[in-house]
């Protein structure tokens, strides 16, 4: 992580919650902008500082320090009242974001039409048996809204004369589905709720693309925040079990605006276990007493939605392609102390196949992850790992573990999570 002065990626490499905002967090001081560049407040950023945790979901993780200057690119959704309410928790700690937030003028809103039909489609899915598991916040289908071009730009908040005739198609298409059922407010009322939550932003709304250009071009540098992970990546991940946006590299341009010269590095964030919320394949789910285990010692609960989290033993092959999908050029695993004491550690280095062989290859489709049973690599268990800061003094255990995982997804570890707080982790040279 002695990437100062250069542009740098956060990514997350499996299914989400890997602790990205523990190390925007920490990384943020060494950089002048921090960038979101796609999802909405479906991510949930938990940042502990000082034992106190702070949930962000849409302000990017460089809210907590003064210096950073705060983009929210044009490939986020976004609810704006919720932002505000977000802006409201910061400021009642002490964080003012004023002077230092630029929301693009062609990012997309999310209106409550689009929480409708998202809460209707899931509910809907489960008497068919297809849910996805979202986070009902209208994620689909603002960015459904936004390919079929019936979308709202944050710009378009601008012009309220025109805001009733731009959401109205969206909004009788979404009618024509749910009918005029409760929960699904008048057109009038989005869009009087839309201008009044939008006013105290207007100052903020603008040129995401120009103002990154410009501060590329003079040599700012420039952290880019990823939210959700690659197996939820709308075409890289375990679809149809993921979300709607790009949330591996390919994303950090559409939602940016900027080339890939703009970039130079890229860090992957992995937990040193894996879990996933929501329905979808995970063959190294553990349903037994360890991934009890796992949910209670990581406190895998959704930030967002509270919803516990499924956990599993980590899984090299996800995380490897992952790293592949992203050029990934260093990991850091988080919340190693999270397996202290356990008998045994183990490792997810294949998928036994219905064939008898075993693959590191990952399905295309939903049907074939279903015959794979994880091959898994067994480690003898150690007693703590909790706040160390020096990875030479890691039990040896714990480092044959370590080593092990790199080994199988072939990228080399350069950050040590070893407990919750800023100050709890190891960096390697
Ligand atoms: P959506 O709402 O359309 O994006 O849901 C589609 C799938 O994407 C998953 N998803 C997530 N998975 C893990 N963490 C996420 N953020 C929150 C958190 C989640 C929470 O940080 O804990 O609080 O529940 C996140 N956001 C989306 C989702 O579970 C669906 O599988
Ligand atoms: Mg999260």
């Amino acid at each position: 992580m002695s990437q100062a002065r250069t542009n740098l990626a956060i990514l997350g490499l499996q299914w989400g919650d890997e602790g990205k905002g523990k190390v925007v967090d920490l990384l943020s001081p060494r950089f002048r902008q921090v960038v979101r560049f796609q999802g909405g407040n479906n991510a949930g950023h938990t940042v502990v500082v000082d034992g106190q945790s702070i949930a962000l979901h849409q302000v990017p993780s460089g809210a907590l320090h003064p210096g950073c200057f705060l983009v929210v690119g044009n490939g986020v959704v976004l609810n704006l009242e919720v932002f505000q309410q977000e802006l409201d928790r910061l400021k009642a700690r002490g964080f003012d974001l004023a002077g230092r937030l630029l929301l693009s003028d062609k990012a997309h809103l999310i209106l409550p039409h689009h929480i409708a039909l998202d809460l209707w489609r899931e509910a809907r899915a489960d008497k068919l048996g297809s849910k996805i598991g979202t986070t009902g916040r209208g994620i689909g289908p603002a960015y459904e809204m936004k390919a079929s071009r019936m979308g709202i730009r944050l710009g378009d908040l601008r012009h309220p004369e025109v805001l009733a005739d731009r959401i109205r198609p969206g909004f009788e298409e979404v009618r024509l589905r749910l009918g005029d059922r409760e929960g699904l407010p008048t057109l009038q009322a989005i869009v009087d709720g839309a201008l009044k939550t939008a006013e105290p932003f207007l100052p903020f709304i603008g040129d995401a693309q120009g103002h990154l250009l410009a501060a590329w071009e003079r040599g700012d540098s420039i952290l880019f925040e990823g939210a959700q992970a690659t197996l939820l990546d709308i075409d890289h991940g375990t679809y149809p079990y993921v979300t709607s946006s790009s949330c591996s590299l390919g994303g950090l341009f559409t939602g940016t605006g900027l080339p890939p010269k703009a970039l130079d590095k890229v860090l992957g964030i992995a937990k040193a276990y894996t879990t996933r919320v929501g329905a979808g394949p995970f063959p190294a789910e553990l349903l037994d007493a360890t991934g009890d285990r796992l949910r209670e010692a990581g406190r895998e609960f959704g930030t967002t939605t509270g919803r516990p989290r499924r956990c599993g033993w980590f899984d090299a092959p996800i995380t490897a392609h992952a790293c592949r999908t992203n050029g990934v050029d260093g990991l850091a695993i988080m919340k190693l102390d999270v397996l202290d004491g356990l008998d045994e550690v183990g490792l997810v280095v294949g998928y036994r196949t219905g064939e008898g062989g075993v693959t590191t290859r990952l399905p295309s489709c939903a049907a074939e992850w279903a015959d794979l049973k994880p091959e898994v690599k067994r480690f003898k268990g150690w007693a703590s790992t909790r706040g160390f800061t020096d990875h030479r003094q890691l039990p040896p255990q714990a480092q044959a573990y370590l080593e092990a995982l790199s080994e199988a997804v072939e990228v080399p570890i350069a950050y040590l999570s070893t407990g919750p707080d800023r100050t709890e982790g190891c960096v390697y040279p």
